[in-house]
């Protein structure tokens, strides 16, 4: 992991790599007798042999880091639980008596947002991450960094960086443990919070340690907020490093090492470092996909089931149509998955098999309310961590968009809320676990993923982009995907709401170069016995000239869900519910369903000429500046062919 980091030299390593074994009571002891906490008597405590691959990668990053103690996460509930009383008499977490299990954080308020400038992948040559733009932009794809600048970058902070700190090691499994599409992690931390949020959003502890051999590959995850305690030093609540945070991946060696942030995706290693970025790097190699999406079942009044797949950018709207409740009758939404998905053809049935690699759900607390999303609020008033929310003086929580105002409102920096500025930080969110949702699909823990039939890609566009429309075909789809734009949300540090870039809303996550990511997504159009998805565009935002949304979202989109599930039956672009239009196939009117809603059909689907010719230009221009020769020519040829139909308007 590190090359020319010198590790501190002790009389005896922390740990004895001969001896390695775990054991929750051992750990549930060991916690009890450190900070005095009254633990619960176990029964027999479990032994597990670590392969040596491990215990070296630990022995590692504790010579480096130099932690005060190790611990080795056992993920049980007592160990859970353990953790969060330690938060609590750190500051670092309070209970939120209102509810069932449920805690508050609050972070520093350097520490609010996934930091996309300072995130970074690393390979021997540039090109494997960086095209060859032509005039390529700072941030509009991943950054790169050489092999040798990282080792200095990381020399200059890793080093005893978790001095006085406990290092917790998190073994974690992406996917349920043992299927042959999951992936191992293990992670070394120096914060409580990452532990207990890791142990929501993966399968984490013993069972994974159980199942592994010398021959498991594992990605080595190393995290600190690089806030050593030094003698005489204060100790903040929320420790982080804000001038220093690194999130650096180098997916040759399958490592993540992140360090200044305990927030999110900066720290939380098996989501966004993990599954997206080595995993969409691992899935190019291995001829599969890893990708930004949701995952849904929808099942029609007739009892026919089909699968979905949705890729929208971050805090856009996928948990709550992971989660929706339908306002159509006898339609049923149930949950796979509300942020990633791990999809490979499966040679048996020759479809698109896809499965959620997470435990639990993450998901933006704002405008989060029973209209909205009532499973949501369902899943998350018990066994919940809420970072950055406000809270009420009734031991409770609350958000922008959540209802009601309640009275003595604390926002979300601890100040009594003044009801003028946030209550709640935008991207506050709620860390829960899946198995609370009331609609999980049966199958969302199925080894062999899920057969999906649609992809739908979206974004918030405000103008011009009708409700849905569907690709002529699978290279037309690929280019929809790579041409994605979206208003910028409070996920990531981008100010203001500016339309933003995002292909296949991975912009921020691809772990490659993105014209060879173009060309892997096409490269599927080209295999034989498969059956693809018909791909789609959603924008469930866009706004009349009084700034009024012109789709009612949320419930209704059922009926959008309703028109794609029709069109997976039909093969031809026209028919009694579909028409051809320059940018793709769109419903006629009279086969929507509109019953019992009321809407501006002409202009949700209205196609402006100028809006369309300027934002081809916008595309080819973004293309041309940050992917160059390295966009693959069927993605330029459909472009061409989107700039003629357009002149037909
Ligand atoms: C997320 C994100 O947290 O996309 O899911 O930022
Ligand atoms: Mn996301």
């Amino acid at each position: 992991m590190f090359r020319r980091v010198k590790p501190v030299t002790r009389a005896q390593s922390l740990i004895n790599p001969k001896m390695f074994t775990v054991s929750s009571y051992a750990q549930a002891h060991y916690l009890s007798t450190l900070h005095g906490l009254s633990v619960e008597p176990l029964r027999e405590p479990p032994l597990v042999t670590v392969p040596k691959k491990i215990t070296q990668f630990i022995d590692e990053a504790s010579r480096v880091c130099t932690p005060s103690n190790i611990h080795i996460c056992d993920g049980s509930e007592t160990e859970y639980n353990n953790l969060i009383n330690l938060m609590v008499q750190q500051n670092m977490a309070a209970p939120l008596p209102k509810y069932q299990n449920c805690y508050l954080t609050r972070t520093d308020p350097r520490d609010v947002a996934r930091v996309e400038s300072r995130t970074i992948i690393s390979t021997s040559n540039k090109h494997d991450v960086v095209p060859n733009g032509f005039n390529p932009h700072k941030g509009a794809l991943p950054n790169w960094m050489s092999p040798e600048e990282l080792e200095k970058q990381l020399g200059d902070r890793f080093p005893r960086c978790m001095e006085g700190r406990t290092m917790y090691v998190i073994p974690f499994s992406m996917g349920p443990v043992g299927s042959p599409l999951s992936k191992i992690g293990i992670q070394c931390t120096d914060s409580p919070y990452v532990a207990v949020s890791m142990r929501i959003m993966t399968r984490m502890g013993l069972d994974v340690l159980k199942i592994l051999n010398e021959d498991t590959p594992f990605v080595k995850c190393l995290h600190s907020v690089g806030a050593p305690i030094t003698p005489g030093s204060t100790r903040p609540v929320w420790p982080c490093n804000p001038e220093n945070t690194l999130i650096s991946h180098r997916p040759e060696s399958n490592e993540i090492l992140s360090y200044g942030s305990g927030y999110g995706g900066n720290s939380l290693l098996g989501k966004k470092c993990l599954a997206l970025r080595l995993g969409s790097y691992m899935a190019h190699k291995e001829d599969w996909l890893a990708e930004h999406m949701l995952i849904l079942g929808i099942t029609n009044p007739q009892g026919v089931k089909k699968y979905v797949a949705a890729a929208f950018p971050s805090a856009c709207g996928k948990t709550n149509l992971a989660m929706m409740t339908p306002n159509l009758p006898g339609w049923k939404i149930e949950c796979v998955g509300d942020d990633i998905a791990w999809m490979r053809f499966n040679p048996n049935t020759g479809m698109l098999h896809a499965i959620n690699p997470e435990n639990g759900f993450f998901g933006v607390a704002p405008g989060t309310s029973k209209k909205t999303n009532p499973n949501a609020m369902a899943s998350i008033f018990q066994d919940t961590i809420f970072t950055n929310v406000a809270s009420t003086n009734d031991g409770g929580v609350y958000w922008e968009g959540m209802g009601e105002k309640p009275e003595g409102v604390v926002d979300w920096h601890g100040n009594d809320w003044d009801g003028k500025s946030n209550a709640a930080h935008p991207n506050s969110r709620f860390c829960t676990p899946a198995r609370n949702c009331p609609i999980m699909d049966a199958s969302w823990e199925d080894p062999e993923g899920v057969p999906i039939s649609a992809i739908l890609f979206g974004g918030r566009r405000p103008e011009g982009v009708p409700l849905v429309y569907e690709a002529y075909d699978w290279d037309h789809g690929v280019y929809i995907g790579a041409s994605m734009r979206s208003e910028a949300t409070a996920a990531a540090e981008h100010q203001g709401k500016v339309i933003m870039h995002d292909p296949f809303a991975m912009r921020p996550f691809v772990g490659y170069n993105m014209g060879q990511y173009f060309d892997h997504w096409l490269s599927f159009g080209r295999k034989k016995h498969v059956q693809l998805p018909k791909i789609f565009h959603v924008n469930w935002f866009r706004k009349d000239s009084n700034g009024s949304f012109l789709w009612p979202g949320f419930g209704d989109n059922i009926r959008v869900l309703e028109w794609i599930m029709k069109r997976m039956e039909e093969s031809s672009p026209e028919s009694e519910i579909a028409k051809k239009s320059p940018i793709g196939v769109i419903p006629t009117e009279s086969g929507f369903n509109l019953d019992n809603v009321s809407v501006d059909w002409n202009e949700l689907f209205r196609l402006d000429k100028s809006f369309w010719a300027k934002e081809s230009s916008d595309i080819q221009k973004y293309f041309n500046d940050n992917l160059g020769h390295d966009l693959p020519p069927q993605i330029r040829n459909q472009l061409n062919l989107i700039q003629e139909r357009i002149q037909k308007l």
